[in-house]
């Protein structure tokens, strides 16, 4: 089954959105794979954000992503990479949809609550970015006969 990275960023960490956010990929059916709070230090964010280093928002970006704790996700499920992207909507938290968690619970790019990967490839990256081997899990998920045909 198909793996992605999401981050709960620190604004919804200190705005109590945490819950909320995962309920939401829960309730779609994507199973946690692993999650992990933790604090994002520099040498992490510039990894995480290396195509990023250089824009003229990098600093603004660093400051954020470095500000407080964040949550740390690995979500599986069909199609992950996308549905994450899709519920996640615009990074513009003005452009996204109604209905997304920018979109509900966003104003500004540069607080825009939560990060998916934007391919299988970065997923895969930015998940050994942030976690062991030992600290993503693989267990039978009983709901798979129900969400699956
Ligand atoms: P992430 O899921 O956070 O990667 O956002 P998304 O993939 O939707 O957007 P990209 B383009 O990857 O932006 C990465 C982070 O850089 C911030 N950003 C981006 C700005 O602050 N100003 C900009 O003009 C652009 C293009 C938003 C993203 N967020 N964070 N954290
Ligand atoms: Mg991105």
């Amino acid at each position: 089954m198909e793996k992605t990275f999401a981050m709960i960023k620190p604004d919804a960490v200190q705005r109590g959105l945490v819950g909320e956010i995962l309920r939401r990929y829960e309730q779609k059916g994507l199973r946690i794979a692993g999650l992990k709070i933790m604090n994002v230090t520099e040498e992490l964010a510039r990894k995480h954000y290396a195509e990023h280093v250089n824009k003229p928002f990098f600093p603004g970006l660093l400051e954020y992503i470095t500000s407080g704790p964040v949550v740390a996700l690995v979500l599986e499920g069909k199609n992950a990479v996308a549905e994450v992207r899709k519920m996640n909507g615009a990074t513009n938290p003005l452009e996204a949809a109604c209905g997304t968690i920018r979109g509900d619970f966003a104003q500004e790019v540069g607080r825009n609550v939560v990060h998916g990967s934007d391919s299988v490839e970065s997923a895969a990256n930015e998940i050994a970015i942030y976690f062991t081997a030992e600290e993503v899990l693989s267990f039978d998920y009983l709901p798979n006969t129900w969400l699956y045909e």
